[in-house]
């Protein structure tokens, strides 16, 4: 009996608003009204201004490093807004729009990079993981987090984000595996932009998608325009309807980097202009900006007091994180263990004084 290969597979490619701002009305239809894209073309924008205040503040020996998310705006906003407010996000560092969107206070992502501990602290009632530096290892947790809801039956889901780079991770493997096999409701979310740092995507895997893998673990597959926020909700809307059956999703969103990696990276040493100059064609804020002009419901009016509203509310975003009480040096113990080992005790008790000896339990580490 034959079987069917991956070379005989069909990859469902997703495009609804095209580059020029032309939408698809068929598959549009159920999706997004126009006021939930005049919501997500205002908060793309916020997202993007933050972005160039984060690269600012770096680049002003304000910040230790950040990587920028400009460029994947879409992917992030048009994903993150079909997450109901019970459902989990298992982020990367490169979805700052599905977060704040899901409730994350923006002053979080920048104390993260400015290096405090608290930015990784997340609010009660705000469903989302802190960001994860090491690629996939998150993933992992998506599948744990999606395999409680199951067992408690809970009418929730969980969705991860990841790169391209990500997917070359034992990680990414293990977790669609968990997934797949437990039947969770779990959406693997890939923003491919074609580079993992200076490896670009053929360099990295043979397959010519990141789709294709999803075949191997019988999750469902989608690949879509990852600049098109029409595509990226309706692909993940589509994935939360089939998570909650028991099947997970790999959806890969096509996207671009339009920035460098991170701000310790310069990427015009590997990159040519000519590759990031046709992907700012297809900017993500430009098509809906375009798109809702032709439907009068944008103009210049509209976008100057946009782009005010925008400054005043990252300008109090940036005073909020750097008027923060500075941590004490308990801060370096208090986020790891409940119950804190004797050893570690000890050093969070002398730390500031100038020896071990005048405390007693320097005596039983000595034992
Ligand atoms: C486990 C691990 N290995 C290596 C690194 C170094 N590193 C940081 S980002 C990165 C590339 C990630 O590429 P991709 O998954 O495509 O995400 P992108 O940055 O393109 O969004 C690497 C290798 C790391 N952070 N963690
Ligand atoms: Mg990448």
């Amino acid at each position: 009996m034959p079987i069917t290969t991956a070379y005989e597979a069909k990859i469902e490619h997703l495009q609804i608003l095209d580059e020029t701002g032309k939408l698809d009305a068929r598959l549009a239809r159920g999706t997004l009204t126009d006021k939930d894209v005049v919501y997500l073309y205002e908060h793309m924008s916020t997202c993007r201004h933050y972005d160039e205040v984060a690269f600012k503040l770096q680049r002003s020996g304000r910040m230790g490093t950040y990587p920028q998310n400009i460029g994947q705006e879409a992917a992030a906003a048009g994903s993150g807004f079909a997450m109901r407010k019970q459902d989990y996000i298992v982020p990367c560092y490169r979805e700052n729009a599905a977060l704040f969107h899901h409730g994350l206070p923006m002053e979080k992502i920048l104390l993260h990079w400015m290096g405090d501990e608290r930015g990784n602290e997340i609010p009660e009632g705000v469903h989302v993981l802190p960001i994860s530096i090491p690629i996939g290892t998150h993933m992992l947790h998506a599948a744990g987090i999606a395999w409680a809801f199951k067992l408690r039956k809970e009418d929730r889901v969980a969705i991860t984000y990841f790169g391209d780079g990500a997917t070359s991770e034992g990680d990414f493997h293990e977790a669609m595996n968990f997934a797949t096999t437990l039947k969770l409701p779990c959406i693997f979310f890939c923003q491919n932009n074609s580079w993992a740092i200076s490896v670009p995507r053929e360099k990295q895997m043979a397959s010519k998608t990141v789709v294709q893998k999803a075949l191997a673990y019988e999750a469902h597959g989608i690949r879509v325009d990852g600049n098109d926020i029409f595509a990226c909700y309706k692909a993940t809307k589509d994935a939360i309807a089939r998570a909650k059956k028991g099947q997970p999703t790999l959806i890969e969103a096509v996207t671009y980097r339009l920035g460098d990696h991170t701000t310790a990276d310069d990427a015009r040493r590997y990159r040519d202009q000519a590759e990031l100059d046709a992907w700012k064609k297809k900017d993500p804020l430009l098509r809906v900006r375009i798109y809702l002009e032709n439907k009068k419901l944008w103009n210049d009016k509209k976008q100057t007091a946009l782009e005010a509203r925008a400054k005043e509310f990252v300008t109090q975003v940036v005073k909020n994180a750097e008027g923060i009480e500075a941590p004490t040096t308990d801060d370096i113990f208090d986020h790891t263990f409940a119950t804190l080992p004797e050893q570690l005790l000890v050093q969070k008790r002398t730390l500031r004084t100038n020896g071990l000896g005048q405390f007693p339990e320097q005596e039983t580490l000595r034992a």
